[in-house]
């Protein structure tokens, strides 16, 4: 780097670190609350999307959906930063920390929802067969047909040719792993990627999360949690109907799905940043010798069934079979995904598991062919070679992952060359605290940390996210042209 750019790399750090604020990328496993008024856009576009982009024959289309939000820009050739729709319905684009870094880099903001998800369906009915175009090869493909007709549509406007604008795609979770996989397989479309909590590694057994929730909670809340699981087991075979009553889930006929919404409700205080809001009540029964399924079922109940939003027919197979499209769609379209590409099937470990031994590997298979029919398996180990996994050999790739996550088990966890990681430790840091704080939620505005019990945890990373996108961006701007351009917004 020369003496005169790296002055301007100095002033724009500096400039960039006085217009701070602070913290978004759709980041979830399950349905968070509404969050109106928490949008940049909730205005729809449309896109004609390919179908089948491995079949040249087939020409096929479906509409998917977008946002565009401008509101940062000044200058034309500013960022273009695409927020990767995960596996839910993307109803606009969030004021969180991707808004805060949009601003700060003068960017323009898009995100595409997922193929299938939300209004971006192509068919009418989710049957099995209709499904088979649902994959993470066919959506980092979508993402590719269109990042090209928006850099078109862009030159189309400015009325200029043979120009790119730098591109930079963000993602949490699942989406997150497509961010970096977008970037491995299409790095001439892509300057850099934001992976936060990203579940790149596809895992068949995937026993290090129920582990990992044992080491969130500690072993005093932990021990409580274990007990609590051997009880609803003894209940279970005594009397299925009695138990399951307590909870509010008679609906759900077959023990394990039970078993499963049990141990996800205890997974989500670990995951989304609430630790205490479980650990308390349990560990607090456990001392006053109250009933321990009592205070369980208050929480699953009053939290997990209650504020925050999850539903029984999440965890039930026969809703699970339902091919009508609908709000309730994205479980069956997130299970096909689980069932064909990626597993992570959340088994208990052989010893000293927080959920029931009866959550194994063959009820994930049971439930894949139950839903969607013979021969649906997940090709657990083609998805590791076909993206590495782990070992993802890929270039300006950020890392990011929480302390207390589950999922930080299936990320890249480690830095290597031109790819580094960072994990964010506390006490409630969880799946993508990066982008949305503690508890992690839509609701907090611009991703605000100020309730993580370690904001400088999080800020700390999110400096470290801006140092590595400014270098990035700088490198991929057209020459010296970028330095004018912020000295000039500096002066106004
Ligand atoms: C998408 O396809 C439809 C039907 O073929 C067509 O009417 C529409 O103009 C297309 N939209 C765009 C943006 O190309
Ligand atoms: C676009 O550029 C062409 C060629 O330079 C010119 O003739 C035309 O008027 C321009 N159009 C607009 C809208 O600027
Ligand atoms: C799953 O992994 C655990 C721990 O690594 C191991 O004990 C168990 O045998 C594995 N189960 C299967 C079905 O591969
Ligand atoms: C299937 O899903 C649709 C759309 O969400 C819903 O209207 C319908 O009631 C469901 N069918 C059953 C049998 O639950
Ligand atoms: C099972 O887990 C307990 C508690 O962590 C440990 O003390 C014990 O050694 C483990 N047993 C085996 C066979 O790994
Ligand atoms: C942090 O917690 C306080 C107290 O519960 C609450 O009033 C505030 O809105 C929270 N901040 C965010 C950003 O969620
Ligand atoms: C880059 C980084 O800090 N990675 C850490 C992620 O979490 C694992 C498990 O705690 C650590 O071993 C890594 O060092």
């Amino acid at each position: 780097m020369s003496d005169s750019s790296s002055f301007c790399m100095l002033l724009i750090t500096i400039v960039l670190s006085l217009l701070l604020s602070v913290p978004g990328a759709e980041c979830r496993r399950f349905r968070l609350p509404g969050a109106e008024g928490r949008y940049l856009t909730t205005e729809e576009r449309w896109f004609n999307q390919t179908l089948d982009h491995f079949a040249p024959a087939d020409h096929r289309q479906f509409k998917q959906r977008y946002y565009e939000f401008l509101g940062y820009v000044q200058d034309p050739q500013a960022p273009i930063f695409l927020i990767i729709g995960g596996e839910g319905t993307s109803r606009g684009i969030s004021n969180n920390y991707i808004a805060v870094l949009a601003k700060k880099f003068g960017a323009v903001i898009l995100s595409l929802e997922h193929r299938y998800y939300g209004k971006s369906s192509p068919f009418k009915f989710h049957t099995t067969e209709n499904l088979r175009y649902l994959s993470s090869k066919q959506a980092l493909f979508d993402l590719a047909i269109f990042r090209q007709y928006y850099q078109e549509s862009v030159n189309t406007r400015n009325n200029i040719s043979d120009t790119e604008n730098p591109w930079f795609v963000f993602g949490g979770s699942y989406s997150g792993a497509l961010s970096a996989w977008f970037r491995l397989k299409f790095p001439h479309l892509t300057c850099g990627s934001l992976a936060s909590s990203a579940v790149v590694q596809a895992v068949y057994n995937f026993t290090d999360f129920d582990e990992q929730i044992g080491e969130s909670a500690g072993p005093e809340c932990k021990a409580v949690l274990q007990e609590i699981s051997k009880l609803v087991d003894e209940k279970l075979l005594a009397d299925p109907g009695a138990v399951k009553g307590m909870f509010g889930a008679s609906k759900l006929k077959n023990d394990v799905d039970f078993l499963y919404l049990l141990a996800d409700a205890a997974v989500i205080a670990f995951q989304y940043g609430n630790p205490d809001r479980l650990c308390s009540p349990v560990t607090e029964a456990k001392k006053t010798g109250k009933d321990l399924l009592e205070a369980y079922a208050d929480y699953v109940k009053d939290y997990y069934l209650g504020s925050f939003g999850a539903t029984i027919q999440t965890y039930d197979q026969e809703n699970l079979k339902n091919v009508s499209v609908g709000d309730g769609s994205a479980d069956r379209l997130w299970w096909f995904q689980v069932c064909t590409e990626v597993a992570y099937f959340q088994v208990a470990p052989y010893n000293d598991s927080i959920r029931s031994p009866r959550i194994d590997i063959n009820y994930h298979l049971d439930l894949c062919k139950n839903v969607f029919g013979d021969g649906v398996y997940p090709q657990v180990e083609m998805t590791n070679i076909y993206y590495g996994g782990t070992k993802i050999a890929g270039s300006r790739i950020i890392f990011t992952n929480g302390s207390q996550d589950p999922w930080r088990h299936a990320s890249k966890q480690k830095s290597s060359k031109n790819m580094p990681s960072y994990t964010i430790k506390c006490h409630n840091c969880g799946h993508c605290s990066d982008l949305s704080g503690c508890p992690q939620s839509h609701f907090n505005m611009k991703g605000s940390s100020e309730n993580c019990t370690s904001p400088e945890a999080v800020e700390k990373v999110r400096a470290q996210i801006i140092e590595h996108m400014d270098l990035w961006l700088s490198q991929c701007q057209n020459t010296g042209k970028r330095c004018t351009t912020w000295l000039f917004m500096i002066i106004i």
